[in-house]
């Protein structure tokens, strides 16, 4: 830690002292702006100097226009300084944790951002990691790689974890809102980091008996989750040969009040965290022995969506007399979930890398992600094609006029997110087949 600076001239009254966000994201950034707006002076640190300089001329590098007009009214100082997290006495890690090809959890940006916080952060300091990890890494990497050089915890700094619960483009619950799971190693580092959360969130804050439960918690809401959109895409592949329609049989089981929770097929899971998390508890367990049958189960069905959905659009072509080699498919859909930008781990790019296998002539139209798509717009891209698959429900793409898609000379349709209606698509004439419907 460096030496704790000059006492800096007299801040202004409104500023209740000074936070450091490291990873400016999706995570990163409307924490930054929530502290900002609580009054918090913000100091955010970005890898990319043009980033740096468009969230500090108010404008967000993530396409979302509810974090954008936020950010237009607040103040964050983003820079590619560490220096500058010498002034701040709380720092939060909001970087990513990815997997790697081998579905290994990738700490490298972790480590990046704690050696920062080592060798830049005044004594004392607050260490509060948001990413997601599995339980065991607050205590068994951060915390040696803050100790290094004879720093001690609770004396030249306190760690903790509040694991980020960020739902993007979720108009409802936001980071102002949603409850948060904290722990910390010391009653020390608690207590300070349960008053940084009182003072800039809006929603309760549990404390866990550690921080390694703090990390699990977070493991298992994702894994939750995995598991339960794997099993109902089992349901799904099973329905449709036994000629059941999935979703009515969903819009059944809700009919119970209790001890049933929606979730629906889909060509694939898709995001940064359900599609991920839950290998880290693969591998972490793997360390001591322990094999998670049901949590790899989960993620292979899952996994096996995008092959799934191809397969149906060579059957669909089949019925319809065409072979797959040499038709033109267009593939409506990147983002990894409706009315978002965000593409990491998408199931889209799975099902466009079979298709081309496959010999398909593939166009491409997202409107969140004009720059990889390959036509400008729905239009021209169904003049184009004589197959669509749908991967992402995307407002535009739910409320496409489906008179349109037989205007176009569109002949088969799958619906990798079941946006549509069979009977209403095969009125037309048209071969439709969704993911257990
Ligand atoms: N998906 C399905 N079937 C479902 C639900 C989702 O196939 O029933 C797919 C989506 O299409 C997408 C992927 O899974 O490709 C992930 O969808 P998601 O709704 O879980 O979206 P995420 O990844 O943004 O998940 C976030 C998570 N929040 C955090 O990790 C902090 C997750 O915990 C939330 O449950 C989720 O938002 C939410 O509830 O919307």
């Amino acid at each position: 830690m460096a030496r704790r600076p000059r006492a800096p001239r007299a801040a202004p009254r409104r500023v209740r002292g000074t936070v450091g966000i490291i990873g400016l994201g999706y995570v990163g950034l409307p924490l930054a702006c929530l502290a900002a707006e609580k009054g918090f002076r913000v100091v955010g640190l970005v890898r990319a100097p043009e980033k740096a300089q468009q969230i500090r001329s108010g404008h967000s590098p993530i396409r979302d226009p509810r974090l954008q007009r936020w950010l237009s009214k607040v103040s964050i100082e983003a820079t590619t300084d560490p220096r500058s997290l010498r002034a701040c006495r709380t720092i939060v890690i909001c970087v990513p944790t990815p997997v790697d090809a081998l579905h290994n959890p990738d700490l490298g940006p972790v480590r990046e951002a704690v050696e920062l916080v080592r060798r830049h952060a005044p004594r004392g300091v607050l260490v509060i990691l948001e990413s997601t990890v599995n339980p065991g890494v607050s205590e068994e990497v951060v915390l040696p790689l803050l100790a290094r050089g004879g720093h001690r915890e609770g004396r030249d700094f306190h760690l903790a974890h509040c694991p980020e619960r960020i739902n993007p483009g979720d108009p409802h619950w936001t980071v102002r809102n949603i409850p948060r799971v904290l722990g910390a190693l010391s009653p020390r580092g608690l207590k300070r980091a349960r008053t940084f959360y009182a003072a800039i969130l809006e929603a309760a804050v549990t404390s866990m008996r550690s921080i390694r439960e703090a990390e699990a918690v977070k493991i298992i809401e994702n894994s939750f989750r995995d598991i339960n959109i794997a099993f109902i895409n089992e349901i799904a592949k099973s329905f449709t040969k036994l000629g059941i329609d999935v979703l009515d049989v969903i819009e059944g089981a809700k009919t119970k009040p209790f001890a049933f929770m929606a979730h629906y097929p889909s060509c694939g899971v898709g995001g940064h965290c359900i599609p991920v998390d839950p290998y880290y508890l693969i591998e972490k367990a793997k360390q001591v022995g322990f094999d998670h049958k049901f949590l790899k189960l989960a993620r292979e069905i899952n996994n096996s969506m995008p092959a799934y959905t191809v397969d149906l659009l060579v059957r669909a072509l089949n019925d319809v007399g065409r072979p797959v080699k040499g038709t033109r498919v267009g593939v409506l859909g990147l983002a990894y979930k409706r009315d978002i930008e965000d593409t990491r781990e998408s199931p889209a790019f799975e099902v466009i890398r079979l298709l081309k296998e496959l010999g398909a002539r593939v166009e491409v139209f997202d409107p969140y992600v004009p720059e990889q798509s390959t036509q400008p717009s729905l239009p021209a891209l169904l003049a184009k094609v004589d197959a669509i698959v749908l991967t992402t429900d995307h407002t535009p793409f739910r409320t496409l006029p489906l008179r349109d898609l037989k205007r176009a000379g569109v002949r088969a349709v799958v619906d990798g997110k079941n946006v549509w209606k069979r009977a209403d698509v095969e009125r037309l004439g048209l071969r439709y087949q969704g993911i257990g419907v």
